[in-house]
């Protein structure tokens, strides 16, 4: 996942230690020499420049992003804001490089002390002035780094009422046990299933507490992320449980499939589910049970084909 590798931001006052640290373990036992404050200047300017511009090296190019990540990244931690905070980082360590020359160019005739020392100063200072920037990336960081992994083949999102059976299907059509990911939109989880079909790999996605009751009990920060899902899915599988075994009315399950059709944009393969029932009822173009595994089989072979052309 593009934002896995992100290490964490120090603070200020991390890298301002480690610096001087660091040119303190490089200082030679004669400190007052010319010699040794142009190492200390060196030392500690180096390290700070490169730890500020490794962490903008860090984050990704936000222009690259598939949609998926980009809305999401947008959505939790602002995009602008990002790149406000990175152009502060790289700022500083451009800024670091230019009073590193020019204490050296200085020492040549100056006092070699005096002029560390002031030097010292002003790159805290620039260090202290991004501070809350280095912050922002940190808390931006630990949120971004918990998206989901996410890959980009071809996926179908499962969408329908609680207790339709849309993990039971998410079980039966993968191979493994599903991963499960955390979504920051929600406290269950998301489930992600890989199954291959005619050589090809596809992703099957559940997502718990999002694609499972009306739009209209949505605060904004929930339509955003299915907003987001939006973008990953290729294809959407509706079921519904016509027994009404899941405790929700028929009617307002094909209400739900309607909403959630005009919502996604993306092709939607609506599927009757617990077809084993005895009060299963009524006509469907595909009816399955995912306890018999009856008629699933025809389900993924739809959800590929729609894949395939798209409608
Ligand atoms: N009889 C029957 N029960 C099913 C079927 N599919 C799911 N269930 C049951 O319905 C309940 C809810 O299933 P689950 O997959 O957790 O639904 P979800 O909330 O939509 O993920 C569970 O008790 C399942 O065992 C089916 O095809 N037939
Ligand atoms: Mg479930």
């Amino acid at each position: 996942m593009i934002y896995e590798k992100l290490r964490t931001v120090p603070t200020a006052d991390e890298l301002i230690d480690l610096a001087f640290r660091r040119a303190l373990r490089s200082a030679t036992a004669k400190k007052r020499t010319i010699e040794v404050q142009r190492t200390m200047v060196r030392a500690s300017t180096e390290i700070l420049s490169d730890r500020l511009l490794k962490t903008v090296h860090d984050f990704p190019n936000f222009d690259e992003l598939s949609p998926f990540y980009s809305e999401l990244t947008d959505i939790l931690v602002g995009i602008d804001e990002l790149r406000m905070s990175l152009s502060s980082l790289q700022w500083a360590g451009n800024q670091i490089q230019l009073i590193a020359r020019e204490t050296l160019r200085k020492m040549r005739s100056g006092d070699p002390v005096r002029l560390r020392k002031a030097c010292y100063a002003r790159i805290s200072s620039i260090v202290h002035e991004v501070d809350g920037n280095l912050s922002f990336l940190n808390d931006a960081r630990n949120i971004l780094r918990k998206l989901p992994d996410i890959s980009d083949v071809p996926t179908i999102v499962v969408a329908g009422y609680p207790n339709v059976g849309k993990s039971s299907f998410v079980r039966y059509v993968t191979d493994a046990r599903p991963e499960i990911a955390s979504y920051p939109f929600t406290t269950k989880g998301i489930y992600i299933g890989h199954f291959s079909r005619g050589g090809k790999q596809y992703q099957i996605i559940d997502t718990p507490g999002l694609l499972d009751r009306p739009l209209s009990d949505r605060n904004n920060i929930e339509l955003q992320a299915i907003t987001a899902l939006r973008n990953v899915g290729t294809a959407a599988l509706f079921l519904i449980d016509p027994a009404e075994h899941c405790g929700y009315p028929l009617t307002a399950q094909m209400k739900l499939l309607h909403e959630i059709t005009k919502t996604l944009e993306i092709p939607v393969v609506a599927v009757a589910n617990k077809c084993d029932l005895p009060d299963f009822h009524g006509e469907w173009e595909y009816q399955i049970s995912t306890a018999t595994g009856d008629g699933v089989d025809e389900v993924v072979g739809r959800l590929v084909e729609v894949i395939g052309t798209g409608n």
